[in-house]
Parts: C-alpha cells; structure tokens; sequence
C-alpha cells in the first residue's frame, strides 16, 4: 500500500470561515474527508497533518522519509518565502507534488513565485478543494497505486 504524506501550512485551519471568496466554503476537515474516502479507493495510506509553524512542517518532512512514498503538499503562504520548506522536501528524495486552492498565477505578484515548484514534480493550483483531489490522483499515477 502506498503511504503519502499531506501537508496544510499555515491559516489553512481557517478554510470555509474566512474568504469563501478565494478559498471556498469547504473546511479543512471535508476537504480531509475527501481525501480519505478517495485514497482508501486508490488503496492509499494517508497521514495528514496541518501547522501554522514552518518547523514543525519540516520535521514531518524529515519523519516522513522513514515511511512515506510522497508528500502532497499545500504550503500556504510558506510557498512564496521558505527555502527551508524547499530544502527539506529536495532532502528527504520523495516525490511531492505542490497544490493551491487559488490560482496563484492570477493573484497578486508576490504569490506568482513558488519556491518550491522547482523540487516537486507538479504543481495543482486553481481548482479549489479540488485541486487537492487532483494532486492525490497525480500522485496515484506516479506511484502506480490504484490500478
Ligand atoms: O491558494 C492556496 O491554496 C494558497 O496556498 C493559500 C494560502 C496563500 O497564502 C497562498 O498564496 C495560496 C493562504 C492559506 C489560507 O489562508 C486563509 C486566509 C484567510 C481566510 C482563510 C484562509
């Protein structure tokens, strides 16, 4: 069984509270939930995991090259500024691949830049919750888990 990691950097505790707008109505936990419900079809193993701190990001980073495949990663606002982040998942050799609920493309400037886009294999962004969706189906297909 193929094992992922997914990680939600900071303020994405707030999701369906604040800026329905941009972000959508759905809640980090529905859109969790959907992601469960699909990697169990996938026959995939996720542990999912939320911070408002880098640190604690880059030590599930760390941890995770001991039992995880990939990393589906939505790093929040930490995309635009951390080359630690960036560092940590070029350092642990697993595929990730980078989501976006916006499309930082056709947002502000400062959000155009991903530092770390050039250390995963993709990036989603611009889909909403689904975007999560689609990332954990790229990875299924780099994994070759569900079929
Ligand atoms: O579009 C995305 O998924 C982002 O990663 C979301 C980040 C933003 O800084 C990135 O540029 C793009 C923001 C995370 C959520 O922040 C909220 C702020 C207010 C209300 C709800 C969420």
């Amino acid at each position: 069984m193929a094992n992922v990691l997914v990680l939600h950097g900071p303020n994405l505790n707030l999701l369906g509270r604040r800026r329905p707008e941009v972000y959508g109505r759905m809640t980090l936990a529905e859109i969790d939930a959907r992601l469960q419900a699909r990697a169990q079809e996938l026959g995939m193993h996720l542990r999912i995991l939320q911070s408002n701190h880098e640190g604690e990001l880059i030590d599930a980073l760390h941890e995770a090259a001991d039992w995880a495949d990939a990393v589906l990663i939505n790093p929040g606002a930490l995309t635009h500024t951390s080359i630690a982040l960036r560092d940590a998942i070029e350092a642990i050799g697993r595929p990730a691949v980078e989501v976006h609920l916006s499309n930082i493309h056709a947002r502000e400037p400062f959000r155009h830049v991903s530092l770390l886009a050039p250390v995963c294999v993709g990036q989603i962004a611009g889909f909403g919750w689904r975007s999560y969706l689609l990332g954990l189906e790229a990875i299924a297909g780099l994994l070759g888990a569900g079929s």
